[in-house]
């Protein structure tokens, strides 16, 4: 049994979307990983097919009913009984890649995706959901970020990813954001490629890359360098 994923949305149309391309979308067509989306308005039970109402207490917009939103979890939980529920919410706690690194190595997760002004909170908490956010910004609907966690998964699966990069050797799995990359040709619009990555001494290569991350760091992202960079001791620290 695959890693399987399961999305409730009213907008199932939206998925695969982009995950059907490329890597995730190879292996999806592979088997390595499953998706199904789940519409929400199929588990409204009034003849207006109602999902959402106003807010008790007043104020804009509606908010997703609880009794609707129950039922499309206990059908999603159904086909994989021991995977998380993820509300995808700009309240949620901030995704991360070890948050990412946890779902990927479980069975799979179901996905709920929020739409209105919000999600009735007692379902959200009968149901142990865990809220996440993808960022300090506003979207219309949780259904892109659900692609964006989905996506941070799928690239983890086994088999996924080529040999040459396991997913893991990059930016934030050392902490750090990643080094800037050269290729041919040496010379373009007049600016050269550093030249220590064209003197095949790889110790030195090794080094301007790690000085190159953590300027990066420093500078764009104060905030996870003060979390990882400065506790991450260098390799030829303590000589001496
Ligand atoms: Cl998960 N959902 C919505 N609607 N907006 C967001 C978000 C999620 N994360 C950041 N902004």
């Amino acid at each position: 049994s695959p890693w399987q994923a399961s999305v409730l949305t009213l907008f199932p149309e939206m998925f695969p979307g982009p995950l059907g391309q490329s890597l995730a979308g190879r292996a999806l067509r592979e088997g390595r990983w499953g998706l199904d989306a789940i519409d929400i308005r199929g588990f409204a039970t009034d003849r207006h097919r109602s999902v959402d109402d106003t807010p008790c207490g007043g104020g804009a917009g509606m908010v997703l009913r609880p009794d609707v939103v129950d039922a499309a979890c206990a059908a999603a939980l159904a086909a994989g009984p021991d995977r998380p529920l993820v509300v995808l919410t700009p309240r949620g706690v901030p995704l991360d890649q070890r948050m990412v690194r946890g779902f990927a190595e479980g069975p799979g997760v179901v996905l709920l995706c929020g739409r209105f002004e919000g999600i009735d909170q007692r379902v959200i908490e009968a149901r142990g959901m865990l809220e996440v956010s993808i960022g300090d910004y506003v979207l219309s609907g949780g259904e892109p970020a659900a692609l964006v966690l989905l996506d941070a998964c799928v690239r983890l699966l086994p088999g996924v990813m080529g040999a040459a990069a396991s997913g893991e050797e990059e930016s934030f799995s050392a902490g750090l954001l990643e080094y800037p990359h050269y290729t041919r040709p040496t010379q373009w619009n007049g600016l050269a490629v550093p030249p220590v990555l064209l003197s095949g001494n790889h110790a030195e290569v090794a080094r301007w890359r790690r000085e190159q991350a953590e300027m990066l760091t420093r500078t764009r992202r104060p905030d996870l360098w003060a979390r990882h960079g400065s506790a991450t001791p260098h390799a030829l620290d303590g000589q001496v």
